[in-house]
């Protein structure tokens, strides 16, 4: 199935699933490049458990997970990786700690693991820092093609209609809290 603007084929899951989807398929079928691609939302919180659960058996896909720090999709509820202090319809005063937590850091507490060969953040703020995830990405699809395991690249991102300001505007605003919170980095390389 050709899917909207990469020549590629495509397989929806239930939200959360699609670490466990992936590894369906690439174990099925180990010749296809499987990369999968998910918001925080997606990864952090509904589907928790997949990303633990792939990421410590190593599997040999690519993970690339996109933190916009909200639920884009379903209208601006909190996520697991919403900052301190940001608003959300579900945290209309902005998160608070004692009420909601602090927010997931899924590089850190994946690079706990042992299998994971490949862990980065990287920015999507700046042509610099699009450069650097682009070779990311690179770096984890060619993980994969040479069969060295599990890579997991995070993507930070903007949301210009659920922060309420303007795309401009989102950027400043992640400089100066997003990557704060969520520094950039690679945190696990195995070679
Ligand atoms: C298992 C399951 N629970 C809830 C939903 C409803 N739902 C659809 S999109 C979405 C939010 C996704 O947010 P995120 O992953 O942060 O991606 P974004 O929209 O911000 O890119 C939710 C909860 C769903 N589709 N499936």
């Amino acid at each position: 199935m050709g899917v909207f603007h990469f020549d590629t084929d495509l397989v929806v899951s239930l939200h959360g699933r699609a670490p466990a989807v992936a590894t369906g398929i690439k174990r099925c079928a180990p010749e296809r490049f499987v990369y999968s691609y998910q918001g925080d939302g997606d990864l952090a919180a509904i589907g928790l458990s997949e990303i633990m659960h792939a990421a410590n058996r190593g599997e040999n896909i690519t993970s690339i997970f996109v933190n916009n720090s909200i639920y884009g999709m379903t209208g601006g509820q909190m996520a697991p990786t919403t900052l301190i202090g940001q608003r959300a319809t579900t945290a209309q005063d902005g998160r608070k700690p004692e009420r909601e937590g602090y927010p997931m850091k899924m590089c850190e507490i994946l690079s706990q693991l042992e299998a994971p060969v490949f862990i980065a953040r990287c920015g999507l703020d700046t042509p610099a820092h699009i450069k650097e995830a682009k070779r990311a990405l690179r770096k984890g699809f060619q993980n994969q093609l040479e069969n060295k395991g599990f890579s997991f690249i995070e993507l930070m991102s903007n949301c210009p209609t659920n922060w309420g300001m303007s795309a401009e505007k989102t950027i400043q605003w992640m400089q100066e809290n997003t990557l704060k919170t969520f520094p950039l980095g690679v945190f696990k390389e195995k070679e």
